[in-house]
């Protein structure tokens, strides 16, 4: 329900919570709409909270009954809690109070999903279960006991007792309610099992839905090799007797890192060769990897408050891109790190709704699990350990841990850990912790008598709330290539702490070319005027991959960009500099594919607003189109080679190597469709043995225009398997032209599979939408009309998942008046909605004002 004034919470408001919370007992009978949940909590006064009323958040409980030391008392209820007189010293609190997970498709606290039930407490779930001090801090040791006739009843901690209907469970360590996981239903395991570094078998299990057990060997191995990873890494060891995963279909989110028992989206885990992509599969490594990581980065050590997210979320996502970067390819990874940064945290940090990667505010949490405190959090990471190496980084970790742990921690705590390890003052570094936007750095140069200058300026647009911005501490890596191509200068941290700071580099025999920003060390935007052919000479040379990648894609951007404004050709000498390194078989094909990939169209949106133009959707897609088919006529000979030399003969393997050859592999049939028509897509999807080269083969049949009929056998073939028909949702939708796809989406919409109350179902067809951004941005406004409806729809049935997803919205400013006020009536079409949950009211709130 909409608050009448929706309450902002702050972040200088922050006080402890009067009472410990010394053990926590929780009973659940479970019944889909009456569930009963009975707590015994023994509370004693905290001596270093100030003096408060005794408030427990509650909200969707219907309180049965409640006591304290034996004795039944009448709370004050509002709709956000309780607040209830206790005795001055310790106390036993009870409760029982009656919820309906049944009738719960917000998907947050109890619900069910298929016939199970499961929880997602975090942020504020838990506070629907019964009524708790449901705020981080607040830690406490849990035991759990179901009721209920479920086969399969899981909590988290070690199993205690167990027998016919009842299941206990008991979890040692103290942990915030955020934590809390309960699961029960008709569930099959994959097991598995490990020993740690000090000798300790830990069981571990993968749960699923029967019928879906042949889909766990992949994530099982993910798991062990997370485990050992950080061990071998970070010197954690898991410490609970077993570690449960399950997978759950309907799940706002990518998965949950429960202490003990992870619940995942089953789109996160669940992997098959025949129904999953190479995609999903490294996706997959990366989510096991990610909430496995959590055990030490959030739970053992987690945030004080939920303005602290970035805590446990820039570091976990900073390990868990460290671990894919160990497993696969290390450069592969950062530019993928990087296209997806710019692409999704690049808007936010730019548009209005910008936040600090530790924000100041917030009326609901949920909105804040963003790019920014997530992606730039971990960029915050790794700008750190450049700045005081890989050695004191480990120490600084090996402290942090000793320090802190069993602790709920703040970003203060987590800097000063840094300084005192190494002597650093951070004062500077915090701010980016508080500075929202990107920094936007020139470079310019200057070359006397050997010594070559190079001088910075950097300077951070306004964000909404803040218009004055200090400068950062930017550690940029920078290398110097003589012009043979020899590095001269091997890469090089400069520290750049001013507003314009210059560094030179003496005895040089020749004018260099330097590299700046190598593997993308700080989070900026680099404006600097370099020529054509200097890009094209770090295309040639570069000795940092992501550099040269990066010089690639800025001559890609330049191309596209004059043939928008200009109405120019393609800029042929590019196209052949990128020729040779597709035609260079000894660089890695992954790599190759991620060179051919050119910007995508709201990247190049983006850029255009930048540099003061006005981006036109349906300009931008003809440059592809044109564009494209240039690349294939001119490559007509190069295509076939691509294609024979990444045609795999061995067993399906969704490791890197394979992978990279498919991604090749799919980028050349791309281009070969445009000259056979869909011949050759036709043959791959025809001879396919896994989902990769199935669906970009069926990708390929669609944008030919002859996709229908394998459309329909695809649907007849996996009709029965809720993953594979996401994608069968979305494909259709992105291989479409623009003047089609909004009208099929909408056509989808209809289709008896569709269903509103799947997160993953209404992202795969309308999240496709509005990731195609001709069709999303189609002059008539159909896009943004459906997108609208849709989002109208839904915030009735799944607020969080609405809220997420209006912020589709978020870059509106850059467009044409009449596109902007297209959208701007769909954004108050929404605001005007009859009780319109607060998750949405805000994001939409946010990029109106
Ligand atoms: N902490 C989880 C992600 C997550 C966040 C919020 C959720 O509900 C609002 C659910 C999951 C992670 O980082 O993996
Ligand atoms: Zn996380």
């Amino acid at each position: 329900m909409k608050d009448a004034a929706p309450e902002t919470v702050y972040l200088r408001d922050y006080t402890a919570f009067g009472w410990q919370a010394q053990d926590v007992h929780l009973t659940f009978r479970l019944a889909p709409h009456a569930t009963r949940v009975v707590a015994r909590i023994h509370f004693a006064p905290n001596p270093d909270a100030p003096a408060q009323d005794f408030f427990l958040h509650g909200e969707e409980l219907k309180l049965i009954r409640a006591a304290i030391d034996g004795t039944e008392v009448t709370p004050e209820l509002t709709d956000k809690g309780l607040t209830c007189p206790v005795p001055s010293g310790p106390f036993l609190w009870e409760c029982e109070v009656e919820i309906d997970p049944a009738s719960n498709t917000a998907l947050e606290g109890l619900y069910m999903s298929n016939g199970m039930y499961c929880t997602q407490c975090e942020a504020e779930g838990f506070r629907k279960i019964t009524y708790y001090p449901d705020r981080p801090d607040v830690m406490s040791v849990f035991t759990v006991r179901i009721e209920g006739d479920e086969p399969v009843k899981l909590s988290n901690g070690n199993p205690g007792k167990s027998g016919d209907g009842f299941a206990e469970w008991h979890d040692p360590w103290p942990k915030p309610a955020y934590l809390f996981a309960l699961v029960a239903g008709d569930l099959v395991n994959h097991p598995g099992s490990f020993t740690t570094a000090s000798g300790k078998k830990v069981e571990l299990n993968i749960w699923v839905r029967p019928g879906d057990e042949g889909k766990c060997a992949f994530g099982m191995e993910a798991l062990k090799t997370s485990m050992k990873w950080d061990e071998e890494v970070y010197g954690r060891e898991y410490d609970l007797d077993i570690f449960n995963i399950v997978a759950v279909d309907d799940f706002n989110m990518g998965a949950m890192e429960n202490k003990g028992l992870n619940v995942f989206n089953s789109s996160c885990v669940l992997a098959s060769p025949e129904t999953s992509t190479d995609a999903n599969f490294e996706r997959i490594e990366a989510i096991i990897a990610h909430e496995y990581f959590h055990n030490w980065t959030g739970n053992r050590i987690t945030c004080r408050d939920w303005f602290q997210l970035c805590l446990k979320e820039g570091l976990t996502v900073y390990r868990d891109s460290q671990f894919t970067s160990d497993m696969r390819s290390s450069p592969v990874k950062r530019i993928s790190d990087v296209i997806d940064l710019r692409g999704r945290q690049f808007p936010e940090d730019q548009g209005p709704l910008s936040h600090p990667v530790r924000p100041e505010s917030f009326q609901e949490i949920n909105n804040f699990y963003t790019a920014t405190v997530y992606e730039k959090g971990a960029e915050v990471i790794g700008m750190l350990r450049r700045l005081v190496g890989p050695e004191a980084y480990s120490k600084a970790l090996d402290l942090y841990f000793d320090r802190h742990d069993g602790d709920a921690a703040t970003i203060e705590d987590w800097l000063k850990v840094f300084e005192d390890a190494t002597g650093r003052d951070l004062t500077q570094f915090k701010r980016w912790y508080s500075q929202a936007g990107t920094p936007r750095v020139t470079v310019s140069e200057d070359w006397q008598d050997g010594t070559f200058t190079l001088t910075f300026s950097q300077m951070t647009p306004p964000t909404p709330g803040q218009d004055d911005k200090q400068p950062q501490v930017l550690p940029m890596a920078v290398g110097l290539l003589s012009p043979n191509g020899d590095e001269v200068v091997p890469t090089q941290v400069l520290e750049i702490t001013e507003a314009e700071q210059s560094f030179t580099f003496e005895g040089l025999g020749a004018r260099p070319v330097p590299s700046i920003n190598r593997e993308f060390s700080t989070p900026i935007v680099l404006e600097r005027d370099s020529s054509a052919e200097e890009k094209a000479f770090l295309l040639a040379h570069d000795t940092d991959p992501f550099n040269r990648w990066e010089a690639n894609r800025a001559l890609a951007r330049d191309c596209a960009l004059d043939m928008i404004l200009t109405g120019a050709g393609p800029n042929v000498a590019w196209l052949d500099g990128l020729e040779a390194v597709l035609r260079d078989d000894t660089l890695d094909p992954a790599y190759r594919a991620l060179m051919l990939a050119g910007p995508g169209a709201s990247e190049l949106a983006q850029v255009l607003h930048e540099r003061g133009h006005t981006p036109d959707p349906e300009a931008i897609y003809d440059m592809g189109e044109t564009l494209t088919q240039f690349m294939a006529e001119r490559w007509v000979d190069l295509l076939p080679k691509l294609l024979a030399e990444t045609r795999v003969t061995d067993a399906y393997r969704p490791d890197a190597e394979q992978s990279g050859k498919r991604a090749l592999g799919a980028a050349a049939l791309s281009l070969t469709t445009r000259l056979d028509g869909g011949a050759a897509a036709q043959a791959q999807y025809d001879a396919a043995d896994n989902m990769t080269l199935q669906l970009t083969a069926l990708m390929q049949l669609v944008k030919s225009g002859n996709g229908e009929a394998a459309l329909q056998a695809f649907y007849d073939q996996w009709q029965h398997d809720r993953l594979v028909i996401d994608k069968w949702f979305g494909l259709q939708i992105m291989g479409l032209p623009p003047g089609q796809a909004v009208e099929r989406a909408q056509a989808l919409t209809q289709h008896p599979d569709f269903t509103m109350t799947n997160p993953n179902r209404f992202r795969a067809t309308l999240g496709a939408v509005g990731g195609y951004h001709a069709a999303f941005h189609r002059k008539d406004g159909a896009g943004y009309a459906l997108l609208a409806d849709k989002l109208i729809a839904l915030d009735d049935i799944n607020p969080q998942t609405t809220a997420r997803m209006c912020s589709l919205f978020q870059t509106w400013k850059r467009y044409d008046a009449d596109r902007q006020a297209l959208i701007r009536a769909q954004m108050e079409r929404i605001m005007a909605k009859d009780k319109l949950s607060r998750d949405t009211s805000e994001m939409v709130g946010r990029m109106l004002s």
